[in-house]
């Protein structure tokens, strides 16, 4: 029997708990607080063995590095896979597998894995405490560096278990991160059971359950049939020289630039003129209608688990301000003297040993893996919102999507209607990046950024957005932005970071009915004297490229969305079918 069972007031959770752990057979059961002591004593025993290196206790106090198995530092989409009774439920965008077989197959995996360990019994709120739009979780894992990540990631420890005690249901899920073996791998997720289980990786996206796995695959459908939205979207506040905010809500694919643009700076006349920008999320963010028929969302998170390389005080001075102190490092390098460091960092410093823990050479790889990470508290950052903790949430003005699209795709357009809006959505497509494991830079269709999120089918879940738009419903506007346009030579024509705030604004125009743009088919385009361009120079290819629309090549773009929509058969809603009919026919 496994010592150091304190318990909780509910039966349900001790059960499942006992349950666990007659399965995997820990030494030690420990219930985690969430306090600084307990936090304290599992970073002692991580640096004891070797989980965590310390980094220079002068440049960055209390911070840490972790260097995974070098198999093991991105998502795997492939051994992903969501359980429901009926295969099309979880749809042509998910990899399936039956309930009964999936957990056979996961409890034999689980069968004795943590002998002479110890469980951890995490339980976490997604959302500030206090806010009915949040949601609660019990994570039981074997791995210290994945409790003292969801420290940081979620509301984690006692009041989330008082709040778990009162409310009764809560999210299981269970991880283990064996022995790391790629072929003994498999993140399972059982909407229906409101359950996961997870399998063989240590690696953020697959093992800190709060995330990917509650917080959108599991989140998703729980909100479908509660009539909210679970989203892969950054959520950031524009305050405008008069003292007005607008949120809005961004989603992008993994390592597409969301933490730099939650984070966003303004250029210096807008600093001067009296711009801010306020980070309330840089990765989900869960919306409901309000009484007022606005939406608004809240960010279930409380830290960021942001990519390190290419963030610098150019890019993202925000977020290396948040990395100074109390971080958490993933397979970046270190210099000589033993601070973190990553390719794009351009702090004048050099690395000395890779992530790897190798003597640093370039003709071998990289210092930082590409998919190296940050985990640090959203309240270490200097652009925090104080609305990201309103129990109410933020009320949405604009919904943005975007991917990385070398060509075709313009700066931004707008959508006509929610409909269209949908559509924009549900059309994206974007190049693949490090964050999953697989080529990159492959254009495949990532709808709303969720292709490796949703928790069901995308044709129920499209159709579950199309139902926002009901009489007095007050919905965002819908945009699309592309801020990796290339040119001829193959290089970006949009500045982006901080200048991206110029479309922003623009967006924020729109609402407010005050900016101009042109009509086409694909939505509205603003001209290039519709947005504020002061101080920045564009040649005439990046102003045709960028605020021009090629009706050829959008042509041959919804031919392939027709495609692709029809892929998911009849299941499809036909409101969405007929948009993309409308304007294919308009393009012809
Ligand atoms: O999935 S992670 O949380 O590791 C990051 C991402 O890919 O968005
Ligand atoms: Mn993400």
């Amino acid at each position: 029997m496994a010592k150091g069972s304190d318990g909780s007031r509910l039966a349900n959770l001790n059960e499942w708990v006992a349950e666990v752990a007659a399965l995997t057979r820990p030494d030690r059961i420990h219930w985690c607080d969430g306090s600084d002591a307990e936090n304290e004593a599992l970073v002692a025993q991580m640096l004891g063995d070797g989980t965590l290196v310390r980094l220079n206790e002068q440049t960055h106090p209390n911070s840490f590095l972790h260097r995974s198995d070098p198999d093991d530092v991105a998502r795997v989409e492939h051994l992903t896979f969501v359980c429901t009774d009926d295969q099309n439920d979880a749809g042509p965008n998910n990899h399936w597998m039956a309930p009964d077989e999936a957990h056979a197959k996961m409890d034999a995996l689980f069968d004795g894995c943590m002998a002479g360990r110890t469980m951890y019994v995490i339980p976490y709120c997604m959302g500030p405490i206090d806010s009915p739009l949040s949601r609660c979780g019990v994570e039981i894992t074997d791995s210290p560096y994945v409790v003292a990540n969801m420290r940081i990631m979620t509301r984690m420890g006692a009041p989330a278990l008082a709040r778990i005690e009162k409310e009764g249901t809560f999210v299981k899920g269970l991880h283990s991160t064996g022995e790391l073996d790629p072929d003994r791998r498999f993140i399972m997720h059982f909407p229906e059971e409101l359950a996961i289980k997870s399998f063989g990786s240590g690696y953020g996206g697959n093992a800190l359950l709060g995330k990917k796995c509650h917080a959108l695959r599991i989140a998703s459908h729980q909100a479908r049939s509660e009539g909210w939205l679970a989203e892969h979207m950054l959520i950031l506040g524009i305050e405008n020289p008069q003292g007005e905010t607008h949120y809005i809500a961004a989603a992008f694919p993994s390592a597409c630039g969301k933490t730099n643009l939650a984070m966003l700076i303004p250029p210096e006349g807008y600093r001067n003129a009296g711009w801010k920008v306020w980070t309330v999320g840089d990765d989900i963010c869960w919306m409901r209608p309000g009484k007022d028929g606005r939406l608004y969302a809240i960010n279930p998170e409380a830290g960021f688990f942001g990519v390190a390389p290419g963030t610098s005080k150019k890019s993202n001075p925000n977020a290396l301000a948040c990395l100074q102190r109390d971080a958490i490092f993933t397979n970046v390098g270190v210099t000589a003297d033993n601070q973190p460091w990553w390719e794009g960092l351009d702090n004048g410093q050099q690395p000395a040993i890779d992530w790897r823990g190798e003597p640093y050479d370039p003709a071998k790889r990289p210092a930082a893996h590409p998919n190296s990470r940050f985990t640090v508290s959203a309240k270490a950052c200097p652009s925090y919102s104080p609305e990201a903790e309103n129990p109410a949430g933020v009320p949405i003005s604009a919904i943005v999507f975007g991917g990385r699209r070398a060509s075709l795709v313009p700066l931004v357009f707008e959508a006509r209607d929610w409909t269209h809006g949908v559509l924009v959505g549900a059309s994206m497509g974007s190049e693949t990046t490090a964050a999953a494991t697989g080529a990159v830079g492959v254009m495949r269709r990532d709808p709303m950024a969720m292709k490796p999120f949703c928790g069901y089918n995308f044709a129920d879940y499209f159709a579950h957005w199309l139902s926002f738009d009901t009489p007095g419903a007050k919905l965002p506007k819908v945009f699309h932005v592309n801020w990796f346009r290339k040119g001829d030579d193959g290089k970006f024509l949009w500045p982006g970071f901080g200048d991206n705030l110029r479309v922003l604004e623009w967006m924020i125009g729109r609402v407010n009915g005050t900016a101009g743009a042109v009509e086409t088919p694909i939505g509205a385009l603003p001209s290039a004297d519709d947005l504020n361009l002061d101080g920045i120079e564009l040649g005439d290819e990046a102003l045709c490229k960028l605020f021009g629309y090629e009706r050829d090549g959008w042509s041959a773009e919804f031919q392939a969305i027709g495609d692709y929509l029809a892929g998911y058969g009849p299941r499809m809603p036909q409101a969405l079918v007929d948009e993309q009919r409308r304007i294919a026919g308009s393009l012809a």
